[in-house]
């Protein structure tokens, strides 16, 4: 009897041990945060590779989608609120479906996660503008945008509520939707965005743009051999303003995955570029590296001899070229930060710009990139008391830090940033000849901090 006890004991405790074996191996893959893990190595890998020139984006995929026409407009807080149940957020239906008395947490909050979108905050006083923020990223792209949209919201916008629109090549998934939405205190808004706009035109010739790929690779230059990465550059150049969800809007202001805030803003810029007529902005600007431009300033010129008629008077040639407008220096605002008016891009000047230059085909026999293209456009068809630098907002998109010059002004807003990081008195970046054009001395504190 003892031995068949004993017999028995053996098989319950193999057969718990192999329960406990299945567990563990078929939940190893499932493992809270390896996407997370994942995504962080990239990132990581990307930061390393950026300045020694190896493309981190390299994923190729031309114009995946054949779906012509717009499914936008899909604003995901009905979507939520209709009950979808959405994967990525169990814990926010659960904590809403939960009776409140249960909670244990001292979290004001906690009780409140699914129905309750705003962070906590009074909003400011006053009106609000036509204006929006705008984000074009991929559904992989979706924790470094929530870092991102958290610092914008707690630095600026849980007081004002402005709208945020995102737009990508292909559909935004349910997890995409479900995290940006909660983590915004506005509305939020998911584009798809026309192929026709997201792929190569029929004048390119598609293997002449193959082999510059295959010889940028081959140099190691950055995004060198991307396909992707030019049709993003093409379309923040030429089309995002024309979005159908943005012509409802007079201003924008663009937010990357992955930056930093780290001052808070404590006015509205919007209101402050409607109220100084101001059309566009930046906070970064540094010399492009040639490699990805060879000829765009020839089109550039052709461009001027052209459309004579919109070139600006008082404009910001002295930022662009050291002689007069024969060559180009290189100087750029950094496009991945800009606050700027949706109506300026859609101009005739603009848009006539844009054609230009795109028909001379460098977005894909080179590497052109929308920083560029913006800041020539802005400096040459702008009064270049239209464009601002906004020294109070203090960002940082890998590796560039824009940290406040004067320390009254960063003890003001709050700021986390360290003084030293800051770039712009850099010999690498152009912000000095910005103050120099508009012969404005350099903020207060800058000889302390170069
Ligand atoms: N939908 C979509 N967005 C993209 C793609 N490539 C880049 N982006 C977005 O375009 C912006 C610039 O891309 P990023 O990788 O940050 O380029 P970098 O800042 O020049 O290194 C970011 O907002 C990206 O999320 C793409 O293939 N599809
Ligand atoms: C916002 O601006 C857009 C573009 O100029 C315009 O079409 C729209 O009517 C404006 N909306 C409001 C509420 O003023
Ligand atoms: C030219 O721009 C400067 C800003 O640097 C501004 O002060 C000036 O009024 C402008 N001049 C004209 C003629 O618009
Ligand atoms: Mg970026």
């Amino acid at each position: 009897m003892a031995g068949s006890t004993r017999y028995l004991r053996y098989i319950l405790f193999a057969f718990v041990a192999l329960v406990v074996i299945f567990f563990i191996s078929s939940s190893s893959s499932a493992v809270p945060g390896a996407d997370h893990l994942q995504s962080a190595t990239d990132l990581l890998k990307g930061q390393g590779s950026l300045w020694k020139g190896t493309g981190s984006s390299s994923s190729s995929s031309p114009a995946a989608d054949d779906a012509l026409g717009d499914k936008a407009a899909s604003d995901a807080k009905p979507i939520l609120d209709s009950g979808a149940v959405n994967s990525a957020v169990p814990q926010h239906t659960e904590a809403s479906s939960a009776p409140s008395q249960q909670s244990s947490s001292p979290n004001p909050y906690s009780g409140s996660l699914g129905g309750q979108n705003v962070l906590p905050g009074k909003p400011a006083p006053g009106e609000r503008m036509n204006a929006t923020f705008v984000t074009l990223a991929r559904n992989s792209d979706v924790w470094e945008i929530s870092r991102s949209i958290r610092q914008v919201e707690d630095r600026f916008n849980h007081n004002y509520n402005y709208d945020w629109v995102f737009l990508n090549d292909a559909d935004f998934d349910d997890t995409f939707i479900s995290v940006t939405t909660a983590l915004t205190s506005g509305r939020t808004r998911y584009g798809k965005i026309d192929s026709e706009h997201w792929g190569f035109p029929s004048f390119i010739d598609q293997e002449k743009a193959k082999k510059v790929r295959e010889d940028m690779h081959e140099r190691k230059i950055i995004y060198g051999d991307s396909i992707s990465y030019r049709h993003m550059c093409r379309y923040e150049s030429g089309f995002f303003f024309r979005h159908p969800l943005l012509l409802e809007y007079e201003w924008y202001w663009r937010v990357e995955p992955s930056i930093e805030l780290f001052c808070d803003v404590a006015y509205d810029p919007f209101k402050f570029m409607a109220d100084s007529k101001k059309k566009y902005s930046f906070v970064l600007s540094l010399y492009e590296y040639v490699e990805t431009i060879p000829t765009l300033w020839d089109s550039v010129k052709g461009f001027m001899k052209q459309h004579p008629e919109h070139i600006v008077e008082n404009n910001s040639m002295e930022f662009l070229s050291d002689d007069g407008g024969n060559t180009y220096n290189h100087c750029h605002f950094w496009s991945n930060f800009e606050i700027g008016n949706l109506n300026w891009l859609r101009s005739k000047a603009y848009v006539d710009f844009f054609d230009h230059l795109d028909q001379d085909g460098g977005f894909f026999y080179e590497r052109w990139g929308d920083a560029p293209v913006h800041s020539i456009a802005a400096g040459l068809m702008l009064d270049k008391s239209e464009i601002h630098f906004f020294n109070d907002i203090a960002y940082y998109h890998v590796p560039f830090t824009h940290c406040p010059t004067g320390e009254q002004t960063r003890l003001d807003l709050k700021c986390h940033c360290n003084p030293k990081d800051n770039f712009d008195w850099n010999g690498y970046s152009c912000t000095k000849r910005f103050f120099e054009m508009h012969k404005t001395p350099m903020p207060e504190g800058y000889e302390k901090e170069q």
